[in-house]
């Protein structure tokens, strides 16, 4: 039989321990991720002639090298390069839950966005979903976990997404860091190491310390001086460089949400 591997990764609150126990149902392993006690739950199920084994990532709110559930995360996509990458949201709080989403872009997972809750938001907005799909170069499926609608969709379309190319996808930083990530990434071209390139110039920019010490262990010292040396001529520019990416991965986000939904209700009725 032929086997695939899949993440599940997402907010915490967002129905992805549901979502895993629609997937896999009785057939749960729990243990701990290698040298910490987080618990590592994983299943998995047959679609026809297919076996897809199913990973439980944390659920967390970024990638970044200062939380131990993020850096399991992180790694675990990076070192065991699962087939696919699914990623859980609430869909009644997108802006905030597809933050995540990009990040995983720009590590260069190969996703599949799963739109959870959706009975919540039932009336309320309208997803024009080959628009949305479209922007943010992933196939998306539309679920409710604790009605169990549309599980099946999702098995069928994980099952497709394996054969699937997806493309580019990339936030523009705007010319003074996108020129910086450039000479990053030309110096890392020599380097062996298993990341995206865009994903580690930016992490370098964003002075993230696992990168600057897996660089340093590599002998590549040269790298992280010259990306401290972008940093500090792109913080002449602006007054707080991790913010400014921050905000731009948000702008695009929310542009996206704005032309491929539609409010069906006024903000104060959402809210009630
Ligand atoms: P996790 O933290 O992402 O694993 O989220 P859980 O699976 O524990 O779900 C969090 C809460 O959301 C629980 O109370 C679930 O019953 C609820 N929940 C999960 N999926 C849905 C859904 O599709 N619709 C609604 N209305 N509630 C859901
Ligand atoms: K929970």
């Amino acid at each position: 039989m032929r086997e695939f591997t899949i993440a599940l990764i997402g907010n915490p609150n967002v129905g992805k321990s549901a979502i895993f126990n629609e997937l896999t149902g009785a057939n749960a392993h729990v243990g701990n991720w290698p040298g910490v006690t987080v618990e590592k739950k994983e299943g998995k199920f047959v679609y026809n002639d297919t076996k897809i084994n199913v990973v439980d990532l944390p659920g967390i709110y970024s990638l970044t090298a200062s939380s131990i559930d993020e850096r399991i995360a992180r790694d675990y996509i990076v070192r065991e390069k699962p087939d696919l990458v699914v990623c859980i949201v609430d869909s009644t709080n997108l802006v905030r839950n597809l933050y995540l989403f990009v990040l995983l872009k720009e590590l260069g997972a190969k996703t599949l966005l799963v739109l959870n809750m959706i009975d919540l938001v039932e009336n309320k907005i309208e997803f024009d979903e080959s628009k949305l799909s479209e922007s943010l170069k992933t196939r998306i499926v539309k679920t409710s976990a604790t009605k169990k609608i549309g599980i099946d969709e999702l098995k069928k379309a994980i099952y497709e997404e394996f054969h699937k190319d997806q493309g580019e996808f990339f936030v523009n930083y705007g010319k003074d860091i996108e020129s910086s990530i450039k000479r990053i990434e030309s110096l890392l071209n020599s380097t062996e190491l298993s990341y995206n390139k865009r994903f580690l110039a930016i992490k370098l920019l964003e002075q993230d310390s696992v990168i600057s010490e897996e660089l340093k262990r590599l002998k590549k010292e040269n790298i992280v001086e010259s990306a401290l040396l972008e940093v500090n001529k792109l913080e002449g520019i602006y007054s707080d460089l991790e913010t400014e990416i921050i905000e731009k991965r948000y702008a695009l986000i929310e542009g996206v949400i704005k032309s491929s939904t539609k409010n069906l209700v006024s903000i104060e009725d959402r809210l009630t």
